[in-house]
Formats: C-alpha cells, structure tokens, sequence
C-alpha cells in the first residue's frame, strides 16, 4: 500500500484520457490594464477603493421589511420603526425576486440597525432605490429621492457614536409622468436594489470628481477635473487639493469653498498618455486629497470620441459599433445582479465579440466599472421611452428629463466607455416634439461637450428632429417581427432596407447608428424547419441579416442588437404580447444559455473584427463580410 502511495506521489494520478473533458474556453477578459494598484472597496460596490481616509460602514445585508399595499405607513408612524415586519429581505436586492412579494408594486418599508464607530458626520450612499425614496435616521427625515438606477446621498451632520435605526420607504408605483413612465417593456422592481453604505466625513469633503481627458492632437492629454466640495462650516474654508495620476502629484492648489460647498475645476497635464479602446482598455488611476482629511478615488481613460465624414470616431479611426441591449435583469435577482452574475453577462458579450452596450437607462456603476476596464462602450439613456407629444409637453416631464440627465452625467461623464448620451427612446410621433426637443437638447450639451448627443428613434419615417442629432440612432430590423403574418421574405428585407436608406439620403454627413436591431421574440429550444415566429431560427435569421446590414452600409455605424438577454416585461403586458410576461427577444434566454442568435451574431461580429478596423476606409463600401 505505502509503496502504491509513494508511486503516485511521485508519477502523480494519471492525467485523463484525450477528450474526456470539455475543453474549457480561454477567457476573453484580459487583465485590468493599469499600471497603479488603486486597492479593492471594502463596500464591494466598485472595481476599486473609493477612499483611503473615511470610514465607511457596509450597510447592504439583512433588512426588517413589509409592503404598505393601504399606504398607511406614514401616518401610522413607520418612519421611527415598522412595528411589524413581515420579513427580512436581502440589500442590495428587490422584493419583485422573492416569491411572496413577486408581483408587488406600491410602498413598501425597510428598516435596519447599525452602529456608529465613533461621532461624526454621516454620509449614506444609496447606489439606487426604486422608484422613490424617503430615508429616516433615528425617526428624522434625512433625505428623499425620486428616480431609479442612478446614486444618491443623505447628508446628517453630528451624527452620535452608537447605535442608530435607519428606515425607507420605497415606492416602485410609476406615473403618466414619472421617469420611466407606467407601462414600459420592462419590470419595475422596487427595492433598494443597489449597494447602499454610510461613510465618516470631516466638515469639508469632496462629494465627486471626475477627470474629463482631452487630446490636443500632440503627445500630452489636458486632464480637465471637475470636482464638487462640501462645506458644512458656517463660513468659508480654505482647501489644500492635491491630485495625483498613478500616485504622482501632478496639480496642487489652495480653493476658498463657500458654506455650503461648491464646484472647484483646474486642469493638469498629462504626457504620451496610453489610449483606451476596447481592444486596449487602459486605465489611470486619480486621486484628489483635500489636505490630509478627505480623499476620492476615480479613474479615467484618454481617448477620443468624434462624429466626422457621417461616421463615429474614435481615437482617429472610424468606429462601427457591434452591440447588445441589455436590461439589468435576472430571474433569480431581478434588477440587482451580484457582482459575479456582472461580470458573467461582460465575458458573455465579450465572446460575442461586440464593443458595446447600450440600456434603456443606467447599468451599475460596478457594471459601469467593468465596461471601463474590460473595453466595452456604453450608449447611455434618460429612461424617457416612448413618451408621447402630450407627455412631453408638461414642463415637469421635461425637467425629469434634464434633471436625470444631469444626474447621469454627473455619476458617469468621467468614464471613458460613455460613447454617447441620449435623452430618450421611440418617442412616438416624435417630429411633434421638435421644439420640445431642441430646448431639452440646448440644456443637455451644456452638461458634457465631450460627446455626441442623440434620441433613439423608431424608424426611418422621422423627419426633422434627426437634423438636431449628433448622430441618427434608428431602431430597425430587417423582417418585421410584429406582423402576425410575417415571413422572412426576401421582398420585405428589401423593402425596409430601401426605407432605411432615406435616413441616409436626407442626412449624408451623419452617422447613423441601428440602436436595436433584428428583435424579434424566440421560444428558447424552440426550432423548426420553417423559420416561423417564435423558433430559434426566425430569430436567429433576423438578427444575422439586420447586423450584416448595419455592417456592410458604409454609411451606417454600426448598431445593437435587441436583445441580450431575455427580460422579465411589465405586468401590464403580461400574456399581451409578451409571452409569460417576458421579452423573449435575448440571443441568450433570461439565465443566459445562449440560443441559436448568439452563435450567428458571434459569426458575424468575429468575421466583421478580423478585417482590421484600419483598414476600412472612411468613405467607400469597405466590401462584404461574407
Ligand atoms: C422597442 C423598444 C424596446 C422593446 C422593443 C420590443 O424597440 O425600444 O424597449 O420594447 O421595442 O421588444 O418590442
């Protein structure tokens, strides 16, 4: 026996027979491109520590909780603590992911215990909570939000050492007027459904900084940093910044920040700056110190977005953009994936071979953070979909549009995967909104002029308001999905392929980017010989000839197909249209097994990158793909 021991210490077990595994694919993540370790956070809610000087408090984990169906709860006195939980839910999370509460939307509280390590003042972080808020701290309203998918901050200052009770109300009800409005095409899961902390901070802090990098055509990038402050003193203080690229101080300034706060913004240098693109995802790594009490990390990438010659650029070269729609949804998690679930829809979308993604509305800012470090572009959303000329013609609409967007672009202008910013999707009648649309597009530009702005639209049959568009986003397929006698007709691809071209007859000199393409539903496991609705194979032909489309026309750039992943749809919708109450237009099924689409658009997206970007010239039909 000890001798058989030995023989296997030394030889090892016997290596398995050739192929008696799956092989298992390389990944296609590279490692992080960065030359400076900016550290892990401990509140898990970022690739990267957010500080080195706060203390922070992870309050994400098991919260006290009951629905408020009557809406009683206000004035039974819930905000100093639900006498009666029902429950304890998991943060961050969703209630519309538990059994009990699947289908529920209304009010709903939440309630934990935490403990102060010492006195201070307390910042809580709320990564997103849907739809609207009200936060108590110790029975006292400390902060309201209203809006989904995007951070907000309370504020409390002298906060006690010891224990505290925070508690929320959380409304996921959506309005004719709310952002997004009732009845969209996907589920509006309420709960606080992204990672929610509390940080010590001195009585002046930075609130945010983001680094906006300009290339001036030479070998130095201006670093052009925005930066809000807080003061909570009654008078003005002085500020030391400093700010450091990859641990070197590169800006060093002394700030008067009035009570209150306010924005500070300088510029540094940086010299033979590394790109970032998708296929070269390099990071820098910032840091801004206020003297020795306060600091924030972020990072930046230089690169270039441009709209020149009708085609997107980026970095000098023409950009066709090969990208998936993706709604931030699970059957298990609903609206708020854990992070492993992330990163798993990034390696899927990279092996698809696209460069981009685009939502309805803003992913994660740790989905966010990936897209940054694993190369992928992001068409970022105001989630204003289909609102019609009478919606939009309420000014309160209009300042919700705005109002987001500024919040959006506060969270995510600094980031190099935003590709472009649109107010909204599929406005219905949309040329009715023209002059609605241009003073909302007049304020917008203020917020970034780093990148082009755009309004998905619905079909080719828009006219005017595509002359206000930095670049023309135009949702289309090639067979029409909708049609309940459609057949994929050779005659119809053409048709909509020749109504397509007008865009392009009307406006030459713009880009023209097909934001979702080929949608259409599919039955996962589902196949046939006759290509008919719901199989596999409908979809699948859809999907690959719409993206030979979008690739082939050398005056379009691009586009996304619809969808990535199949998604849970309102309940309005339920069995209308929407069979079993989910969008089945995924080229992966909702737990992300891929169907036939996937494998066809892979070809298509593999085929169109090995011909070398540079090589497409700007003008001129680069050539078929196939
Ligand atoms: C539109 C809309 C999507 C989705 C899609 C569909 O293109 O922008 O959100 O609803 O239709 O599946 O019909």
């Amino acid at each position: 026996m000890k001798t058989v021991v030995w023989l296997i210490a030394l030889c090892g077990l016997p290596a398995p027979a050739r192929g008696q595994f799956p092989e298992i694919p390389a990944s296609t993540l590279q490692p992080p491109l960065m030359d400076f370790d900016d550290g892990q956070d401990p509140m898990r809610s970022r690739l990267f520590r957010t500080t080195s000087r706060r203390t922070q408090i992870d309050l994400g984990g098991w919260w006290e909780f009951a629905a408020d169906p009557g809406d009683a709860g206000e004035t039974a006195g819930h905000a100093a603590g639900i006498p009666e939980p029902e429950t304890r839910l998991w943060v961050p999370g969703t209630w519309n992911a538990a059994a009990r509460y699947w289908n529920y939307v209304g009010p709903a509280w939440y309630q934990r215990r935490f403990e102060m390590p010492a006195g201070g003042n307390l910042r809580l972080h709320f990564g997103s909570v849907f739809h609207t808020a009200k936060v108590w701290l110790d029975g006292r309203l400390v902060g309201e939000h209203e809006g989904g998918y995007l951070p907000f901050d309370c504020l409390v200052p002298k906060v006690a050492k010891g224990p505290h009770r925070l508690v929320v109300r959380v409304d996921n009800r959506l309005t004719a007027d709310s952002l997004p409005k009732q009845n969209v095409d996907w589920f509006p899961y309420g709960g606080i459904d992204r990672p929610v902390y509390a940080e010590i901070v001195p009585d002046q802090y930075i609130e945010h900084v983001q680094v906006l990098p300009v290339l001036d055509g030479g070998a130095t990038a201006k670093l052009r940093v925005r930066a809000a402050l807080r003061n909570l003193a009654a008078n003005e203080a002085a500020a030391d910044l400093r700010f450091e690229v990859d641990g070197v101080e590169v800006y060093r300034g002394e700030h008067a920040v009035p009570a209150g706060g306010g924005p500070v913004a300088f510029e540094a240098a940086l010299r033979n700056p590394r790109l970032w693109s998708p296929s070269s995802p390099h990071l820098y790594s910032a840091r801004m110190a206020l003297g020795e009490r306060d600091d924030q990390f972020t990072r930046f990438g230089v690169r270039e977005v441009r709209v020149a010659g009708g085609a997107m650029v980026l970095n000098g070269e023409r950009l066709k953009v090969m990208g998936v729609n993706r709604h931030e949804d699970h059957p298990e998690w609903g609206s708020a994936s854990p992070p492993h679930v992330l990163h798993r829809d990034i390696e899927i979308i990279k092996r698809l071979g696209a460069n981009t993604v685009r939502g309805h509305y803003s992913f994660s800012e740790l989905f966010m953070d990936f897209c940054d470090q694993y190369g992928l572009l992001v068409m970022a959303e105001v989630p204003a979909w289909q609102y019609s000329a009478e919606q939009l013609r309420a000014p309160a609409v209009q300042e919700k549009i705005l109002h987001h967007l500024e919040e959006m672009v506060r969270r995510d202008a600094g980031r190099p995967s935003v590709l472009t910013w649109s107010l909204g999707n599929e406005w219905p009648g949309v040329d009715r909104s023209y002059e609605v649309f241009r003073a909302l597009l007049e304020r917008a530009r203020r917020l970034d002029s780093t990148r082009p702005f755009t309004l998905v639209t619905g079909g080719p049959h828009v006219r005017r308001v595509h002359e206000l568009l930095d670049v023309i986003c135009v949702n289309w397929a090639r067979y029409q999905w909708y049609d309940p006698f459609t057949v994929l007709d050779r005659a119809e691809g053409e048709k909509s392929a020749a109504d397509l071209a007008l865009i392009h007859q009307r406006y030459p000199d713009k880009p023209v980017i097909l934001t979702e393409f080929g949608g259409s539903e599919a039955l996962a496991g589902w196949h046939n010989w006759g290509n008919v609705k719901w199989s596999e194979e409908f979809q699948s032909r859809n999907v690959e000839d719409s993206a030979w489309h979008a690739l082939e026309q050398d005056w379009i750039s691009g586009g996304c197909v619809w969808q990535y992943c199949d998604s849970r749809s309102t309940p309005e919708r339920f069995l209308a249209g929407r069979l079993v109450g989910w969008n089945g237009k995924g080229i992966v099924d909702a737990y992300r097994s891929p169907k036939l689409a996937f494998y066809r658009l892979q070809h298509v997206f593999r085929s169109w990158t090995n011909k070398a970007f540079s090589e497409v010239p700007l003008s001129g039909r680069p050539g078929g793909g196939r």
